[in-house]
C-alpha cells in the first residue's frame, strides 16, 4: 500500500487530523518526532496572537502500539487549544444557542472570493477556516513521522529562510548538515545573522504599517540515497511530485529546484554536474546545480528545495473588497493574523519534501514491515558499493 496521508480539521475547530496510511509495521516513533517540529512550525518573529494560546502537541489515536507502527492507519491529532472561545457559537458544531452573522467581505489573497463562488455560499466562515494555514500543523505532524523514517537510513531534512521581503540573506550555495545547527535560535530561521537582523526589523516596520511580509526559504535533504523517483513518467519524477508537495502549502506561489530559474540563463556548459568516480567516494559530482535530481530521481547529493511564500493575505489596514450580500465597495474583511509566517513555512517545506522522498523510499524498498524496508535497503547499498 503506498504512503499516504490526509488531513482534517478547521482553524477554530476542535482540532486538527492527519491520518498517514501504507507505514511499513514496526517503525518505532517516539512523541518527539512529531512534537519537536510541531514546536518548531510555531516559531518566528512575526506570528500573531493565535501563536500565544496554541502549544502545539500530538495525540496520537489509532496506529501505535507500544511506540511501534501496527500497520493500521496513523491517526496524528493535535487540539486547537482556541477551541473554547468558538465551540459555542461561531464555530458550533451543531446549531448554536445564538444568531452567528456571515462574513461577507472577502479578503483579496485568501480563497474566500473564489470559495465563495465555487461553493456558492452567502458566509466565507466554511471557507476560511478550512483554507487557514493552520491544517499546515497536520502537514507537520505527517512529515515528522516520515522524518523518522527517513532517518532511520541516515537521510535529514532541514530549512532556512533565506529572504524576508526587501531582504536577502548572504547565498549558501554548498551547506552541510551542521550548518544547521541552532537555526531554530535565530528568531527568523536565517543563517545570516546580519541579515536576520535587518529582517527582524523589515517585519517590526511592517506590522507597524499594518502589513505582511512574504519571502524565501530553502528546504535540504542531506544523504538521500541514489535512485529515489523514477523517470519513467511525469507523476513518478520526484520533482513533479516536489512541485506539487510545496505548491500545495498555503500561500507558496513558487518552487525552484537547485539552481532552478537560474538555469535558463546559464549554457550547458556551466548548467550541468559533472560526474566523477573515486575508489572511496563511489560516484560523485562537485556541483550541485540539479538540486540532487536528474531524471526525476535522486542522484545522491542533498535534494535542494527552495519556495516562496506570498505575504499573508489578512492585513489589518484591509484592501479594497466588495460585500458580497450588498454589492457595496467595502474595506475586505479583517481578523487577527500573522505579520509575517515565513519560517513557520520553512519548517512546512521541510515536511513536504520529507514525505515525499519517504514515499519515494518505501515505494523502492517498501515492504509489510521495517525488517523488509532494512534488509532491501542494506542490499542495495551493498550493491552500490559493490
Ligand atoms: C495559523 C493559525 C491562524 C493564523 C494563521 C496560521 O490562527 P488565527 O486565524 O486564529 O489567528 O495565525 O493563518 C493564516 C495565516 C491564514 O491565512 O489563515 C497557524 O496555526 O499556523
Amino acid at each position: 500500500m503506498a504512503l499516504t496521508y490526509r488531513t482534517a480539521g478547521e482553524s477554530h475547530g476542535p482540532a486538527i487530523f492527519a491520518t498517514v496510511e501504507g507505514l511499513p509495521v514496526g517503525l518505532p516513533l517516539a512523541p518527539e518526532d512529531v512534537d519537536t517540529d510541531l514546536a518548531r512550525r510555531q516559531l518566528g518573529f512575526g506570528r500573531g496572537g493565535r501563536m500565544k494560546i496554541e502549544r502545539d502537541r500530538v495525540q496520537v489515536k489509532s496506529g501505535l502500539r507500544h511506540g511501534h507502527t501496527i500497520g493500521s492507519p496513523l491517526t496524528l491529532e493535535i487540539p486547537n487549544l482556541d477551541w473554547p472561545n468558538w465551540a459555542e457559537a461561531r464555530m458550533a458544531i451543531w446549531e448554536p444557542g445564538e444568531e452567528v452573522p456571515p462574513i461577507t467581505i472577502p479578503r483579496p489573497g485568501h480563497a474566500d472570493l473564489a470559495g465563495m463562488l465555487k461553493y456558492e455560499t452567502s458566509d466565507l466562515r466554511p471557507i476560511l477556516e478550512r483554507a487557514s494555514a493552520r491544517e499546515t500543523a497536520a502537514r507537520v505532524a505527517a512529515g515528522g513521522v516520515a522524518k523518522a523514517l527517513l532517518r532511520r537510513y541516515g537521510m535529514e531534512v532541514r530549512s532556512h529562510v533565506t529572504r524576508i521581503g526587501p531582504v536577502e540573506a548572504a547565498p549558501r550555495p554548498e551547506l552541510s548538515l551542521v550548518d544547521f545547527d541552532g537555526v531554530d535560535d535565530d528568531p527568523v530561521r536565517c543563517l545570516d545573522s546580519e541579515a536576520s537582523e535587518r529582517m527582524v526589523a523589515a517585519i517590526r516596520e511592517a506590522g507597524k504599517a499594518h502589513d505582511t511580509l512574504g519571502g524565501l526559504f530553502e528546504v535540504w535533504a542531506f544523504s538521500p540515497l541514489p535512485g529515489l523517483g523514477s523517470h519513467v513518467s511525469g507523476e513518478t519524477r520526484l520533482d513533479g511530485r516536489i512541485g506539487q508537495a510545496f505548491l500545495g502549502i498555503q500561500a507558496i506561489k513558487g518552487v525552484e529546484i537547485g539552481a532552478g530559474f537560474e538555469l535558463g540563463r546559464l549554457p550547458g556548459s556551466q548548467a550541468h554536474d559533472e560526474i566523477f568516480h573515486s575508489e572511496d567516494r563511489g560516484y560523485f559530482r562537485l556541483t550541485n546545480r540539479s538540486g540532487g535530481l536528474e531524471g526525476g530521481m535522486t542522484h545522491g547529493m542533498p535534494v535542494v528545495v527552495r519556495a516562496v511564500m506570498k505575504p499573508i493575505s489578512t492585513l489589518t489596514r484591509p484592501l479594497a473588497s466588495v460585500d458580497i450580500a450588498t454589492k457595496e465597495a467595502r474595506p475586505a474583511f479583517k481578523e487577527r493574523s500573522d505579520v509575517c509566517a515565513v519560517p513557520a513555512a520553512a519548517v512546512v517545506g521541510e515536511a513536504a519534501l520529507a514525505f515525499v522522498l519517504a514515499q519515494a523510499l518505501l515505494e523502492k524498498f517498501g515492504g509489510d514491515s521495517i525488517d523488509h524496508v532494512d534488509a532491501a535497503v542494506e542490499r542495495y547499498r551493498e550493491k552500490l558499493a559493490g
